[in-house]
């Protein structure tokens, strides 16, 4: 039976899908990159509509942009250290600015100091560290002479709802945009070799909680014009189209909190949660709600210890460089990942019969048959494994592969398995233990 549920895919077969799907599944964690004119801004990547700016105002953003400190072989490289396996970059956010020489626009990088195709260069960089290459596209666009504007950010607050959308859109003719946007995606799927995922960008079946949202994009048809160019692609839901429907791929809950939302949610279909480090996507400066490296480990193991992927956001600066607080966060993933990504990869939640002790968290590597018990707060001397006894072949910590023994006075506790630990915590941000079944 196929691992992950799936209500209705088209004409594939849910073995089919699991199949194109098995590397995503398997590699478990990339990175997400928003870079664009709003990074000097530096205050948010919505910031154009959240301050009502102009395209007037807008433009000094287009003037000054002049990344010369980018160095995309420097990010490939901190991404691969960190353990991410693919990488997906804001082609165009919603601002509408292009980092690819699309030939529909002159609003892209080649026109600006940078003079060169940003997206050629990334995927250039990425493809050479053996990473994973995913395009985001925004289907919104605040600078297309045709673009409807009526779509809201869900944090946007209430008393900014009441613009006069009817004046603001007057003439406007989403018909010809989505010409534009159609034959954007074709050119960004044409002109770059294989592209191994697609992150459109938004609009959910459910729009009565982002205002006017619904739009026409087209994305039946569209979604088939993708297949047709990059055949194995994953592709993300918010393209408006119903749930399970005409062939998107996975779930992508946006900077929740992954325990409640997987209360909530249907997370044994294909899911994969995108996260920042604190808070805006875009690089903002003086945001100071960094997370900190342990929580953002936590969080890629969670995400796996319920059948998800983790999207972990990188905000580079106008310049062209991750700033010191990314750095330092992505160099102490790295630390942990160096030594415990079989944890990570290749694994999924853990079989029902295997309950997880308290302040811990499980995963499942269903073809080695090693379980991971990762130690969120260190228990000390030991740790009870309820009903685990006979399960057990071998126990390990993950980090510096020493044996860990059973205690010897708990022979007695009929299934319970108790661990012998150190009394001080090893010297591992989340220390793994793993279990041979
Ligand atoms: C949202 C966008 O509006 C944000 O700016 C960001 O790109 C996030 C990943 O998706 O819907």
């Amino acid at each position: 039976s196929p691992l992950y549920a799936q209500k209705k895919i088209g004409t594939e077969t849910p073995e089919q899908k699991a199949k194109r799907m098995s590397w995503w599944t398997n590699d478990r964690f990339g990175m997400f990159i928003h870079w664009g004119l709003y990074s000097q801004a530096a205050r948010h990547e919505w910031v154009k509509r959240w301050e009502r700016m102009t395209d007037a105002q807008y433009q000094r953003y287009f003037d000054e942009f002049n990344p010369d400190l980018f160095n995309p072989k420097e990010w490939a490289k901190k991404a691969k250290a960190a353990g991410m396996k693919y990488a997906v970059l804001t082609t165009k956010h919603h601002e509408g600015f292009c980092l690819f020489d699309s030939k529909y626009t002159d609003y892209k990088a080649t026109k600006t100091a940078a003079k060169r195709d940003l997206v050629k260069d990334f995927v250039d960089a990425f493809r050479a560290e053996g990473i994973k290459i995913g395009f985001y596209y925004s289907l919104l666009d605040w600078h297309h002479p045709d673009f409807t504007v009526d779509v809201l950010h869900p944090l946007q607050p209430a008393s900014e709802k009441d613009e006069d959308y009817d004046k603001l859109n007057k003439g406007r003719d989403m018909a010809r945009y989505r010409t534009y946007m159609h034959n954007q995606i074709k050119e960004l799927l044409t002109n770059y070799g294989k592209i191994d995922m697609l992150w459109l960008d938004f609009s959910y079946p459910d729009n009565g909680k982002h205002g006017k949202g619904a739009k026409d994009w087209g994305s039946v048809e569209l979604v088939k014009e993708i297949r047709k160019l990059q055949p194995n692609i994953i592709i993300d839901n918010r393209l408006d189209l119903n749930e399970y429907q005409d062939g998107w791929d996975y779930l992508t809950p946006e900077q929740v909190n992954l325990s409640e939302w997987v209360k909530k949610n249907d997370y044994k279909t294909y899911w994969e949660t995108c996260q920042t480090f604190s808070g805006s996507w875009g690089y903002f400066r003086d945001e100071n709600s960094w997370k900190s490296t342990t929580q953002l480990i936590t969080m890629l193991i969670e995400a796996v210890s319920k059948r998800g992927n983790l999207l972990l956001n990188v905000g580079p600066t106008a310049r062209g460089l991750f700033d010191k607080r990314a750095n330092e966060r992505l160099d102490g993933i790295a630390a942990w990942m160096k030594y415990n990504s079989r944890s990570i990869y290749g694994c999924t939640e853990a079989p029902e019969t295997f309950v997880a002790p308290e302040h811990t968290l499980l995963t499942y590597n269903a073809n080695t048959r090693r379980l991971y018990v990762h130690l969120l707060a260190y228990p000390g001397k030991t740790l009870t494994l309820p009903g685990y006894k006979d399960k057990v072949k071998y126990v390990q910590f993950l980090h510096d592969a020493s044996e860990i023994q059973q205690d010897s006075k708990s022979k007695d506790t009929g299934n319970d398995l108790i661990l012998n630990l150190p009394e001080t915590k090893p010297d591992s941000e989340i220390p793994v233990i793993e279990l041979v079944l």
